[in-house]
């Protein structure tokens, strides 16, 4: 139904974190999405639904017009490239650094410095910027585990207490950009529901601001 305004969300962090300013917005799910085996929840309002989702997939849902909004970290928008998306709030939510890290001991390589990330799009743009050859290696997770096993020198992943690092003998290095969530906006969606659309994003605005 096209008059429906579906929201885009990730389990855990991304979603706990934006309750609260979706209730702010007056918008209630009336499942839970860690005890429902749902993809798409019901709210209290007829006309909102929420599609719960991998993280990484939350802009593609929103660039196609699959959800109208969304709520994606920073890192995952920026290795997207966030095509045919509006970005109108930060939410200040799910805060965290994306940064290189390496082992404690560190000692760059004479060859070719190679880095395992999920973040290749990112990595690839950050170590050109810095006029650094470097063989990006693609991973689906536990980058931390590249540099332990030898299977690269450095890793590229968001970082918050930093535990994870120092908890595998790594440490942090470069910071490559700060991380937060963002609600994002289908270009489409905005033209053909705006008013609803508009007041939503108003009132989460609000919200982050404390208002
Ligand atoms: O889990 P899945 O593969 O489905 O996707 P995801 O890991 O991207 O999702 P999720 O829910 O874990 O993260 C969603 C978003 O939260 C990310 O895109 C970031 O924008 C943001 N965020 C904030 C974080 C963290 N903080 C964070 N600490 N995402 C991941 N982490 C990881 C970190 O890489 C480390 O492995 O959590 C672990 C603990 O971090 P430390 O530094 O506190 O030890
Ligand atoms: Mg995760």
């Amino acid at each position: 139904m096209s008059d429906v305004i579906t929201i885009a969300l990730s389990k855990g962090r991304i979603f706990k974190e934006t309750m609260p300013l979706l209730a702010a917005a007056g918008i209630i799910p009336t499942d839970d999405p860690e005890k429902s085996r749902k993809l798409i929840l019901d709210t209290n309002r007829d006309d909102v639904k929420l599609v719960v989702i991998r993280a990484t997939d939350v802009p593609t849902y929103v660039q196609y017009g699959a959800a109208d909004i969304g709520v994606a970290g920073k890192d995952v928008l920026l290795e997207h490239g966030a095509e045919g998306l509006y970005e109108p709030v930060d939410l200040k939510i799910a805060s965290c650094k994306l940064m290189t890290a390496g082992p404690v001991d560190y000692m760059p390589p004479t060859g070719r410095l190679r880095v395992a990330t999920k973040f290749v799009n990112v990595t690839k743009e950050y170590f050109a910027s810095i006029g650094q050859q470097v063989e990006v290696i693609k991973l689906y997770g536990s980058m931390e585990l590249g540099p332990i096993v030898g299977l690269s020198d450095l890793i590229v992943d968001v970082v918050d207490t930093g535990n994870t690092l120092k908890a595998n003998g790594l440490k942090p290095m470069d910071k490559i950009a700060d991380i937060s969530s963002r609600l994002i906006v289908n270009k489409a969606s905005m033209k053909m529901k705006h008013d609803r659309l508009q007041q939503i994003i108003e009132q989460m605005r609000d919200a982050v601001e404390g208002k």
